[in-house]
């Protein structure tokens, strides 16, 4: 690699590494110091680096943790920093198998902390490089402090003035490569141009009473849209999410109900995408109103599936029509056998249920390729499109077609070159 022609702009004050080895402490010290990283401290136990972190006068942007270290091991470590709520990004590295890695990346971002990469040791200079340039580009993209903070007087206000929009991602088939639907992401634009996203907004929504006229003004206003594609010829479904919260709504059906007559769409033209753990956590509530959405001929996705905890059998018996996968197991499949076998055997079963399945965050044409051999349904993802504008889909779309051809052969190139 040729860092000296390639600075590489980390924007990282000190990366503190975690290792009980010398030998491999020092290697990932002497590859920190070969990335540029200016300050590097060095633990040889968990205690010893929750001991310095709060002492260190220059905390560390990122944390290099090992998995096996006598005293206090690195999942212990990571669940004591989540515990106290120190949330610096982690690169773990180990040089056990692959699944117990994966695994341990996957406790790690349940505990709500980032993950920049989970490594199999020795590490080596390309694999640290790209992760320590994912702590830049994540801190890129986070929200700068004097960005809009906003309360719930303010979320009620753009409410009320019609304020808060929906964003639309495409959902293609994965064999043809042909748009069938659209998932309605919700999005609060501001005065200066910029976007909060949804992440911001719904769970406020979900705590002072407000997320179910929020979910209204989204379904309504993707109605109208599909509405309209329906009238130049584009004949779309919507997928418009659930909070669980309207699982305990009685008028729920009848407004859902209300607003396919308003539009004069098919019943088969919105889908509700309710999440894996919030059915099984509300079972209940959540089976009378899937069930009298479903005989009113709605489709029904499960979304984030395999996130929760519920079995199949679980599933089964709610009347479902749509699989959602979630990205954690489609993004990065093709090169990840653990994240394959999940895949598929999860897409073996929805198909044996007879379910349409959908594969979101696929990123990659390798990825697009794998769900083809696989047998998936339909594809969401940044390789195809971001989410977007309802009055952009058209002019994407025209784009699109004209690479039908090279995505159906797997030759797209991935998604710096996409479609999007
Ligand atoms: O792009 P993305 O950041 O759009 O969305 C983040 C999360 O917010 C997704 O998991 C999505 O399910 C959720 N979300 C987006 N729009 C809505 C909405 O209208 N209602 C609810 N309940 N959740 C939404
Ligand atoms: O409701 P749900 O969690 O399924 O919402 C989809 C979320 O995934 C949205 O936040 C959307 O912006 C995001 N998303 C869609 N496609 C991709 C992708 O290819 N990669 C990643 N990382 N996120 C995606
Ligand atoms: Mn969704």
């Amino acid at each position: 690699m040729q860092l000296e022609n390639q600075p590489l702009s980390l924007q990282l004050d000190a990366v503190l590494v975690v290792d009980d080895s010398t030998v491999q402490r020092a290697h990932t010290v002497g590859l920190c110091r070969e990335l540029g990283v200016g300050v590097i401290y060095e633990a040889g136990n968990g205690v010893e680096a929750l001991e310095m972190l709060v002492q260190l006068p220059i905390p560390p942007n990122v944390l290099v943790i090992d998995l096996e270290m006598p005293g206090m091991d690195g999942v212990e470590l990571i669940q004591q920093l989540a515990q106290r709520s120190v949330h610096v990004p982690l690169i773990v590295a180990s040089s056990r198998e692959s699944a117990l890695i994966s695994s341990v990346e996957t406790m790690v971002q349940a505990l709500g902390m980032q993950v920049l990469a989970a490594l199999q040791k020795p590490l080596n200079l390309p694999q640290l490089a790209a992760a320590l340039q994912r702590y830049g580009r994540s801190q890129a993209a986070r929200p700068s402090r004097k960005e809009a903070t906003f309360g719930v007087e303010e979320l009620r206000a753009a409410l009320e003035a019609n304020g808060i929009v929906p964003y639309y991602q495409p959902k293609v088939d994965v064999r043809t490569g042909v748009i069938k639907g659209v998932e309605a992401l919700a999005r609060w634009p501001q005065a200066d141009g910029s976007m909060i996203p949804p992440d911001r907004f719904i769970p406020m929504a979900e705590q002072h009473g407000l997320i179910h006229a929020l979910t209204m003004q989204i379904a309504e206003q993707a109605c109208g849209q599909i509405a309209r594609w329906n009238k130049h010829g584009l004949r779309l479904s919507v997928a418009i999410n659930l909070s669980p919260i309207l699982l305990d709504s009685t008028n729920f059906v009848g407004e859902a109900a209300e607003l396919l007559e308003h539009h004069a769409l098919g019943a088969d033209q919105v889908v509700w995408e309710i999440t894996e753990s919030s059915v099984v956590a509300n079972l209940g509530a959540a089976l009378g109103i899937l069930a009298r959405l479903r005989l009113k001929g709605f489709g029904l996705s499960i979304d984030d599936y395999g996130t929760g905890f519920s079995s199949m059998q679980q599933l089964a018996r709610i009347p479902f029509t749509e699989l959602k996968i979630d990205r954690s197991f489609v993004n990065g499949a093709a090169e990840r056998h653990h994240l394959r076998v999940i895949l598929q055997s999860a897409l073996d079963m929805a198909n044996r249920l007879s379910l349409i399945t959908v594969a979101e965050g696929v990123e990659t044409v390798e990825d697009w390729k794998l769900l083809q051999d696989f047998g998936c349904t339909l594809g969401q993802g940044y390789l195809i499109a971001k989410p977007m504008p309802g009055d952009e889909l058209p002019i994407w779309l025209r784009k699109h077609t004209q690479h039908l051809r090279a995505l159906r052969e797997g030759r797209l190139h991935d998604k710096s070159d996409g479609l999007s």
